[in-house]
């Protein structure tokens, strides 16, 4: 744009977007304002101005930071520098923990102390693009037995734990969650927590941080994109699950919790049921190791999407850290191994697979965000079109991970895995049937609806059988391509078991058939002596005692149907649901003593 041009547009704006629209030319985006006609068009003007000084208010550093970090990253992305140049990888040390051993035992009865010093924030700004769903992750059912969601999943996860400390400490302790969003998430996910009255958490405990997107980037010059339909809009992008510690420091919520004596930030991500069990005994371990920061770790198939933990070795620093599966491959291909991502002879990866489940010392945390802002070192993913890298097929972006938080640390911080079997503590929900299917075939984490059900009910069947239930094992059914193991379907709720131990109390003399189903919903319930053949279900409030005695319960129970075309999304992305014929359904919503004879 000529400097005629810049300065008439410049004359007839007012102060504030003037300065943007300056800045913005100084850091190279003149080409935004070429579509500005002379005269006319003022509102839509004042409406790019306007988004650009949003932009440059959000990032911290502004514009310049973001374009200054888009060009060096870009530079290096385009001369095929390895980001871990100087770094040897190895494989790391870190704690095994059985299910079920006494040291996992040991780990949930500290975790349920430490819990109550922990604020929990769950990172819930992504959508569902490669699940196939258009609504928020966390409103879809976790499972289908009762259909309720994981949101409410984890509330009650929350809710069960500030009961127990509540109990023991005599006192109206108030566990807090923060809930990380973005603008494809915020909206629906304050409809989901108003229409559940938050799902019975207190005014306030439960605080939103919204994430802002950045400018999408045409080229290597970091030029941003504009909409294709609408020009006056600058295209941008989700920065990252990694913005949630800038946020937690810009809202003050990390500071506030240090205050109110808080210990631990438990971090975890949108759609794993099996973290209301594992969560617990990595809180015990990271409170009994003192750990700065504690990932919660599986074993990881060669090429699985989920990021291997690995322990770099440089010249000035050692580092234990997440490197992402795009970056793992290149990365062992170009230092210890030509093969690259392969498994050993454990067949599995010798690289631990990253949940996305931190652990974070919470004064280490503040004092960190203090330092640093919460920014989070960025990288650049562009897909090139030509050989010489000079452009890209599509815009790209700068990103950031919340598992990179151990790069802000100082190097004698005790940084630290707990590795748990994946059946314990990890099936998120990512991937649609067809896309499931195919992982399943190639012996990859499936990571589908179905399986995160399948793995949920799987989870409390052994629970149930550490505690010497007997169950028949029902045969695998196939959904869409995929074959899942349903029966018979368990739902321990939080409130009835939060550890192995809660189970092993509640539990005498348990037997169960193939096609049974039970759901187990109340602090105190008792199974003396049950003969289960077909489904239960018992929801009893605190206070009401039930002792089931002698019971033996045949009826039509649940049975399985496959979905049908018309489903609606969250029943076609599984394939099937439960449906009710006659499952025997006790609630007590009266405190008193109440005992379930046949
Ligand atoms: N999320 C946000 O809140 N904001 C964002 O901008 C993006 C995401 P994905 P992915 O589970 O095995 C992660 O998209 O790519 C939330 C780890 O990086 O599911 O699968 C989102 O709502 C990887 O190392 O992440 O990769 C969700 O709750 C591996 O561990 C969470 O962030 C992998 O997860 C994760 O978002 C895994």
């Amino acid at each position: 744009m000529s400097p005629e041009l810049l300065n008439h547009h410049l004359s007839a704006l007012e102060e504030n977007d003037v300065a943007i629209m300056k800045l913005a030319v100084e850091l190279g985006q003149a080409h935004l304002f070429t579509h500005w006609p002379k005269q006319g068009a003022e509102q839509d003007k004042r409406r790019q101005l306007a988004q650009l000084r949003a932009l440059n208010e959000q990032y911290p550093g502004g514009l310049s930071a973001y374009v200054a970090n888009a060009r060096r990253l870009l530079d290096a992305s385009r001369r095929g520098e390895n980001p871990y140049e100087g770094f040897t990888p190895r494989v790391p040390d870190g704690q095994k923990l059985e299910f079920a051993s006494p040291e996992f035992a040991t780990a949930e009865a500290a975790g349920l102390k430490a819990a109550l010093y922990t604020g929990f924030v769950l990172v819930a700004g992504g959508l569902g693009e490669r699940l196939g769903f258009s609504g928020i992750k966390i409103a879809l059912p976790s499972q289908t037995l009762t259909g309720s969601c994981f949101l409410a999943l984890y509330v009650k996860y929350l809710l069960a734990l500030q009961a127990r400390g509540r109990a023991l400490t005599h006192s109206e302790l108030s566990i807090p969650l923060a809930i990380m969003t973005s603008d494809d998430t915020d909206q629906a996910t304050r409809e989901l927590l108003a229409k559940h009255d938050n799902f019975g958490m207190a005014p306030g405990q439960i605080t939103l941080v919204k994430q802002e997107k950045v400018p999408s980037l045409l080229d290597n010059e970091a030029r941003f994109a504009q909409q294709a339909a609408d020009p006056y809009t600058i295209e941008t992008k989700p920065h990252g699950h990694g913005d949630v510690h800038v946020l937690l420091h810009q809202s003050g919520l990390a500071q506030r919790w240090l205050k109110e004596g808080r210990r631990h930030l438990a971090f975890f991500q949108d759609t794993n049921a099996l973290v209301c069990h594992a969560l617990t005994a990595a809180l015990g371990v990271s409170d009994s190791a003192g750990f700065a920061v504690n990932t919660l770790v599986v074993p990881r198939r060669a090429a699985e999407a989920a990021g291997g933990i690995v322990r770099l070795e440089g010249e000035e620093r050692t580092l234990t850290i997440n490197v992402e599966y795009n970056q793992l491959d290149p990365l062992l291909r170009a230092t210890v191994n030509p093969s690259g991502d392969v498994a050993d002879e454990s067949g599995y990866s010798p690289y631990p697979g990253n949940t996305n489940v931190l652990v974070i010392n919470l004064e280490t945390y503040v004092r960190t965000l203090d330092q640093t802002g919460g920014a989070i070192p960025e990288f650049v993913n562009p897909k090139y079109a030509d050989a010489a890298r000079t452009a890209f097929k599509k815009p790209t972006r700068l990103e950031c991970m919340m598992q990179d938080f151990p790069k802000l640390l100082s190097p004698d911080a005790k940084v630290g895995f707990t590795r748990f079997d994946r059946q314990v503590c990890f099936s998120a929900v990512k991937n649609n049937l067809s896309d499931a299917a195919k992982k399943q075939q190639a012996g990859l984490p499936v990571e589908s609806a179905s399986t995160g059900e399948g793995d949920l009910y799987g989870l409390h069947r052994r629970m149930l059988q550490a505690a010497g239930a007997e169950i028949a094992e029902g045969e695998p059914c196939i959904f869409g391509g995929i074959t899942v193991s349903l029966w018979p379907p368990v739902l321990l709720e939080p409130q009835f078991a939060l550890t192995l131990a809660d189970v092993k109390a509640k539990i005498g003399k348990l037997k169960m058939t193939a096609r049974s189903s039970l759901h187990l919903d109340g602090p105190d319930i008792h199974i003396a002596d049950l003969e289960l053949d077909g489904g239960l279900s018992i929801r009893a409030v605190p206070g009401a005692k039930v002792t089931v005695r002698g019971l033996k319960e045949n009826n039509p129970g649940m049975v399985l149907k496959a979905a049908a075309a018309d489903s609606p999304e969250p029943i076609a992305i599984r394939g099937f649901q439960f449906v009710d014929t006659g499952t025997r359904i006790l609630h007590f919503d009266t405190p008193g003593e109440y005992v379930v004879e046949s």
